[in-house]
């Protein structure tokens, strides 16, 4: 066994492989560049030297630097990690050539997995199939042409040095391919050095399944089953589970077997993965293989119970695999968040800087890959990743659940990132059901339900309100905005929407809201020619359009609480703010603020008032267009609107009276800090809530809050 070992990375994969070598009572060593003098990894390991400045280039990829170390701290072997030099063949020779063991295979597999074409036709040869496509490298457009009229279009042209979508071209005919076929050519030479492309047939929807494979130096070879990797987000994986919800024991040990043949065609050594794609029809397909270990490597140890890192060192010192195939056991479902400090909402906008608050999730099946801590700085320099959160659990449905709360527990502050996202993902029906595809993340997460305005005004039956809008995408306060707007003039009907509401609106009694992602957010501005004796009423009929909306859209139960809450089993589905600015014998403007939970999910609430709210795809069970609820909650309120200003404020009050709690129940009533109790009787002409009290007197609410649960009155007390 080694006494020393190098590691030839940072971050969260340099501490897991310090955290594999102290088990093994291993020196460790590790190389830092200035940028990260304060990272984990650094004061974890027994030495650690600094290789120069920030850029990789300078530092992580200065392979002299780093042979340097290894060599003038006694290193008798190095670590890559992934990323870096962990797949660069000539590392592998000069530090092998230094005589220090390279944990990795050796060069020449290295070499000839890297390039794709090559992999492609050794793959072949051992007897795995095969995407159709073309046997080598591309030598012209008219070859292309003729390859892609054999297999039939859809056809992708790939680079042979490629991976990470780069370089690839979908084409769908002919008149597509000379374009296609330059500019891959192009792209791929710019990111591979390597001009040279190829072409397969398009596989629609297909799943990405990655086979785990350890391989020792006297030609052992074990698959530890697969992972699912197929949530991704332009070629960025998000989230990994193993088993894959579509796998079959059948399955399992046909595509292990291939992986196992692929590996002893090329004398694999080590650990490595086999990436295929499967189709919708169960038929798989050898993709490419990852020499080196990989960022979800953590599932497979979660239901294998195998160290992979451990195994990856003991298989490069030359030890035997303890395990043979018939050892190893998929036993139960693990999944994998990639935590990264990104902004979901600004396209995945990389978020550095300092964590000021970072609160880990814990408890049973709970397991955190990372490196941050409260005051460390993510630098700017590398990947976005904070930590990889993984779950164990028997079943995949209590691992979802587990995820959802740990993801809850996790508190990171001073950055933006992907926690709520991964939220979104773990709501998600198809998700759930397990179905699902590459294509997951553009079309199950990202289309469905974006607010594009064009969309909404498209579908647009109004003929006043919204036919002027102004859309964010994020806002703290879509009243705030339009309040600014009408002050400076905004006509009327004029609306301001926002894909998500971060928080800062005060409500009537100084409470704030926000809209969380899922959330329908939106301000009105009116400017109705009415006595302001009658102003207050239109939030009455606010909150009839809201309630209507989801009664005739949804078919769900939804009732008015006095004044303007709207509830769906007893649960607060939306808040109405109304702001008014007065003359003495005029309304300048309202500007009336509606949020909305159409799609937000339970775990997408603030935790203390998770109790009290809901949203409709909470209470429906599945996902709404909140394009559709915009439509006809905005027609709704412009039929109420028109009433409004009509001064027809009986047909206002009626049908706001059909649709709330029946009176001659008990309720509380909490007026500023003050509660009632009593009896509700009636609303009045002005839109006043009358209770009688328990000395019998009649008590007439202008503000307020009325709950029918006293409990809960005195308790938010
Ligand atoms: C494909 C494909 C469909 N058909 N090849 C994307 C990255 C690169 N390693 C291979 N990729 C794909 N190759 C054929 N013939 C679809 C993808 C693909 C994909 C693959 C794995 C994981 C996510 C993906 C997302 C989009 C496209």
């Amino acid at each position: 066994m080694f006494n020393k070992i190098m590691i030839a990375n940072r971050g969260e994969i340099a501490l897991r492989v310090i955290r594999a070598c102290k088990e093994l009572g291993i020196s460790t060593v590790s190389v830092y560049s200035e940028a990260d003098d304060k990272s984990l990894h650094v004061k974890y390991a027994d030495e650690a030297y600094c290789i120069g400045p920030p850029p990789a280039k300078s530092s992580y990829l200065n392979v002299e630097e780093l042979l340097e170390v290894a060599q003038d701290s006694g290193c008798d072997a190095v670590h890559p990690g992934y990323g870096f030099l962990s797949e660069n063949a000539q590392f592998v020779d000069s530090v092998r050539k230094a005589g220090i063991e390279f944990i990795g295979p050796s060069a020449s597999v290295i070499k000839k997995l890297g390039d794709k074409t090559v992999a492609r036709s050794t793959m072949k040869k051992a007897g795995l199939p095969l995407i159709p496509g073309s046997p080598s490298t591309l030598k012209s457009e008219s070859e292309a042409i003729d390859l892609a009229n054999q297999f039939g279009y859809p056809c992708i042209i790939k680079a042979s040095g490629g991976g990470g979508g780069r370089g690839m071209r979908l084409v769908f005919s002919d008149d597509d391919v000379p374009d296609a076929f330059n500019s891959a050519k192009r792209e791929a030479e710019a990111f591979f050095s390597n001009p040279d492309v190829y072409l397969e047939k398009y596989l629609e929807e297909p799943r990405h399944i990655e086979f785990q494979i350890l391989a020792d130096k006297n030609g052992n070879v074990v698959h530890l089953g697969e992972r699912d990797c197929s949530i991704q987000r332009r070629h960025q994986k998000l989230l990994e589970e193993a088993p894959s919800p579509r796998m079959t024991q059948v399955l399992r040990e046909t595509m292990g077997n291939a992986a196992i043949q692929g590996a002893k065609a090329v004398k694999y050594e080590n650990a490595g993965t086999f990436e295929f794609l499967l189709d919708k029809y169960g038929n798989f397909y050898f993709m490419e293989v990852n020499t080196r270990i990989q960022v979800e490597h953590p599932v497979t140890e979660m239901v294998t119970g195998v160290d992979l890192v451990k195994e990856q060192i003991r298989i490069a010192s030359g030890e035997e695999l303890p395990f043979r195939q018939s050892d190893i056991k998929i036993s139960g479902h693990s999944i994998e968040c990639r935590i990264n400090a990104e902004d979901p909402q600004e396209n995945f906008f990389p978020s550095p800087g300092k964590i000021t608050t970072y609160n880990l999730p814990g408890g049973p099946g709970v397991r955190v890959d990372g490196i941050s801590y409260q005051g460390y700085e993510i630098p700017p320099y590398y990947d976005s990743m904070v930590a990889k959160l993984i779950v164990w659990d028997p079943t995949r449905s209590g691992a979802i659940n587990r995820m959802r709360r740990a993801l809850d527990e996790y508190t990171i502050d001073g950055v933006k990132t992907t926690i709520p996202f991964h939220k979104m993902i773990l709501f998600n029906a198809y998700f759930r059901k397990g179905e699902y595809s590459t294509n997951f993340i553009p079309k199950r997460i990202l289309n469905e339900d974006k607010l594009i305005p064009k969309e909404i005004k498209k579908g647009l039956k109004t003929k006043l309100l919204g036919q002027k809008m102004h859309y964010f995408e994020e806002v703290a306060s879509t009243n705030k905005i339009a309040k600014e707007m009408a002050a400076s003039g905004a006509e009327e009907g004029t609306i301001v929407l926002a894909e998500t509401q971060s928080g800062g609106i005060k409500g009537r009694i100084g409470r704030e809201w926000i809209s969380p992602f899922g959330g329908v957010c939106f301000s009105v501005i009116l400017r109705p020619k009415v006595s302001p004796r009658h102003a207050s009423k239109i939030s009455l009929a606010a909150a009839t359009a809201v309630c209507k909306t989801i009664r005739d859209l949804y078919g769900l139960d939804a009732k008015i609480n006095w004044p303007n809450d709207v509830l769906l089993h007893g649960k607060k589905v939306s808040g109405i703010l109304t702001d008014m600015a007065m003359d003495v014998n005029s309304i300048k403007y309202i500007v009336l603020g509606f949020g909305v939970n159409v799609n937000v999910e339970m775990l997408s609430f603030p935790t203390k008032i998770q109790k009290t709210a809901t949203s409709i795809k909470e209470e429906l069970g599945k996902t709404v267009l909140r394009r559709e609820f915009i439509d006809a909650l905005l027609l709704e309120f412009e039929r109420q609107y028109t009433n409004f200003v009509n001064e027809q404020y009986d047909v206002i009050l009626g049908e706001y009276k059909s649709l709330t709690y029946p009176f001659g129940g008990r309720v509380i009533v909490k007026d500023q800090d003050n509660l009632y109790e009593g009896t509700a009787i009636d609303i009045n002409d002005d839109g006043a809530f009358i209770m009688k009290a328990k000395d019998g007197s009649l008590m007439t609410f202008f503000t307020g809050d009325v709950y029918d649960r006293p409990e809960e009155a005195i308790k938010k007390a």
